[in-house]
């Protein structure tokens, strides 16, 4: 049996990169393989490692569980739950783990030089030990797999770097080495705006990605004004991955039509983006629109999302207090 962790940030709205990188291969794969134990966790303490706003912070977990829910994650099937709720267990194993993370490889990571930006020196300490937490989140749950788009994978890495370290320093056989689950043709989607760079939640421009709340008319907008190139489509995927903008628009078809980027250039190869465009639009919204309206009507109803929510909390924490438990006395504490 696979035991399946992944979690998502409360910062803000999702975004077709969080969908088609990880949230639909979730789905997937709690359809696929209904054997698997699913550990969903919105990752709240996360989220305040970049400013952010206390007033909102309730509500934006309540959307991403909602989002969960609303794009197939079934609470029966899989425990959907707030980190902060097992947060006293998942800091307290961060704080072990801590003792065994070497600085020069947090030194190394490169979503943290990303988001400190130039100021790096003023950036917190909880930005800097981002992965330590989110090794703790995984090694918690002795998570066996973990699926996740590909700006996850170096953080995976050091979870099982940590680990491996900890199972040699204590000369015990006891953390799961998690295996990354990098799923789907579309691990990696990038801005609207500019194919060099991820799709974010916190890119400036909102025309930069599609928010899973956007209604038809804006997605439309988006799709219609995202860059281009001014060549029509081409018939191999060695010239589309010369050209960046192309290669994302056509990578979002194939993943949405849970197709492959060949398929989608055999159909539109020598096509204008004025033909296009439309048409992924279309698709975009066809795949979309049932997952926003659901998720608005699960809003209605907060109640109800937070008796999920407790209820995969209570699943979360029975698994993971006697593990934090077995660490503490392999690690020699006392009681
Ligand atoms: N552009 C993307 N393409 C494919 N997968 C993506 N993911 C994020 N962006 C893309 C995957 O979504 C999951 C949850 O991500 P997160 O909420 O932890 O935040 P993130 O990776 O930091 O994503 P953002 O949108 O860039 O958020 P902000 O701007 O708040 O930092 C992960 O599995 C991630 O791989």
């Amino acid at each position: 049996m696979k035991r399946i962790l992944s979690g998502m940030q409360p910062t803000s709205q999702l975004h077709l990169g969080n969908y088609l990188g990880a949230l639909k291969n979730w789905v997937d794969l709690q359809n696929s393989e209904p054997d698997n134990q699913n550990l969903y966790c919105v990752v709240d303490m996360h989220a305040i490692t970049m400013p952010y706003d206390p007033a909102t912070l309730k509500k934006a977990t309540r959307e991403i569980a909602a989002a969960y829910i609303a794009a197939g994650i079934d609470p029966d099937k899989s425990a959907i739950f707030a980190q902060s709720a097992v947060g006293d267990l998942h800091a307290e194993l961060m704080w072990l783990l801590a003792t065994m993370t070497q600085i020069g490889k947090l030194n190394r990571m490169t979503q943290f030089k990303d988001k400190a930006g130039k100021n790096a020196e003023k950036a917190g300490l909880g930005l800097y030990a981002y992965p330590v937490l989110m090794a703790a989140d995984i090694l918690i749950y002795q998570a066996t797999h973990v699926p996740v788009g590909e700006d996850q994978k170096q953080h995976l890495e050091i979870t099982r770097d940590i680990a491996s370290t900890f199972n040699h320093r204590y000369g015990q056989d006891f953390f799961t080495l998690p295996e990354p689950m990098i799923m789907g043709s579309a691990t990696r989607v990038m801005s609207l705006r500019d194919g060099t760079k991820k799709m974010s939640k916190s890119a400036e421009s909102d025309l930069s990605r599609i928010n899973l709340t956007d209604d038809a008319d804006m997605i439309m907008d988006k799709i219609k004004r995202a860059k281009t190139d001014p060549e029509p489509l081409p018939d191999n995927l060695p010239d589309l991955e010369k050209r960046a903008e192309a290669d994302n628009l056509i990578t979002i078809y194939a993943a949405l039509a849970s197709t492959s980027k060949e398929q989608v250039l055999a159909e539109f190869a020598g096509q204008n983006f004025s033909i296009f465009k439309p048409k992924l639009a279309e698709l975009t919204i066809e795949k979309i629109a049932p997952i926003t309206s659901r998720m608005r009507e699960l809003l209605q109803n907060p109640d109800e999302i937070d008796q999920i929510l407790h209820a995969g909390a209570a699943k979360a924490r029975a698994i993971a207090a006697p593990n934090v438990q077995k660490v503490k006395e392999i690690m020699g504490f006392w009681g």
